[in-house]
């Protein structure tokens, strides 16, 4: 496939009906494109979730990457602790994420690719847990017990890094934070069309919760440590550890 095919032209057609977003052929044929020119700052999430494996990946313990998309996260880390005997389970719901996951080179690593619902994963011995953008796309309901359990699979001294694009509580800086959430996009070349048929296509599908939702969920779940190591606009990223 040529560069240009790996281009996202998803929503660049005006369409007659807008449907809930998922995770498609289509979107996984171009993923590595769409996320990157829609998240302000995902090429440096990735390099701090390496930045984390080579503090907190130990000996003989397992690794998770929840939502793991074309497993962007689960090849750094994986390059990260090369010398370490360790286990790297990825896991996504979407079969054709899966699928391209798999394809695609991992310089010798062996990764366990599993196409499964997150919320049946079972998480033991855990080092390491990467849930970068994809609890925003569990029902806000269901967040706090896949906390729960990812607190209560991690080792002592383990940690999560949990990726969300938010809510800010503040009216204002909610409003500002979105236009210049959208502003970026218009930057990464997207369309006015292609912003607000996105927008409508995901906007019941990925539920942002308020960031100070968000933090009580990680403090509920028993993270003693909850540190915001990344902002830009509405997206964050905090660095949990299990005392
Ligand atoms: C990255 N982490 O590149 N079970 C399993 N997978 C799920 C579920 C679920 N219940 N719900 C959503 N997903 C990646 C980026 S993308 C973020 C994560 C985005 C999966 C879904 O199929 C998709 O691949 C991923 O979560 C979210 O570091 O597209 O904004």
């Amino acid at each position: 496939m040529s560069k240009d095919d790996r281009r996202d032209r998803v929503f660049a057609r005006r369409l007659s009906d807008v449907k809930a977003f998922e995770f498609s052929a289509d979107v996984a044929a171009v993923f590595e494109d769409m996320i990157s020119r829609s998240v302000p700052g995902y090429p440096l999430l990735l390099h701090l979730i390496g930045l984390y494996a080579d503090l907190f990946v130990t000996p003989g313990s397992r690794v998770y990457d929840l939502g793991c998309s074309l497993g962007d996260a689960t090849r750094r880390i994986a390059a990260q602790t090369r010398g370490i005997e360790r286990e790297l389970i990825a896991v996504d719901n979407a079969p054709a994420m899966i699928e391209r996951a798999r394809e695609l080179p991992l310089d010798g690593a062996s990764v366990d690719w599993r196409c499964e619902d997150i919320r049946d994963t079972e998480i033991v011995d855990a080092s390491l847990v990467v849930l970068n953008l994809t609890l925003q796309f569990l029902p806000p309901a269901e967040r706090e017990a896949l906390l729960q359990r990812i607190h209560d699979g991690l080792d002592a001294g383990g940690a999560l890094v949990l990726s969300e694009k938010i809510e800010l509580d503040h009216a204002l800086e909610q409003q500002r934070m979105n236009e210049l959430h959208l502003a970026f996009k218009k930057t990464m070349g997207y369309s006015d069309l292609e912003i607000a048929q996105k927008r409508s296509a995901i906007e019941n599908v990925l539920v942002p919760d308020l960031q100070s939702r968000l933090e009580e969920r990680l403090r509920h779940a028993g993270f003693g440590e909850v540190f915001l190591c990344f902002r830009c606009f509405n997206f964050v990223s905090y660095l949990a550890i299990k005392a």
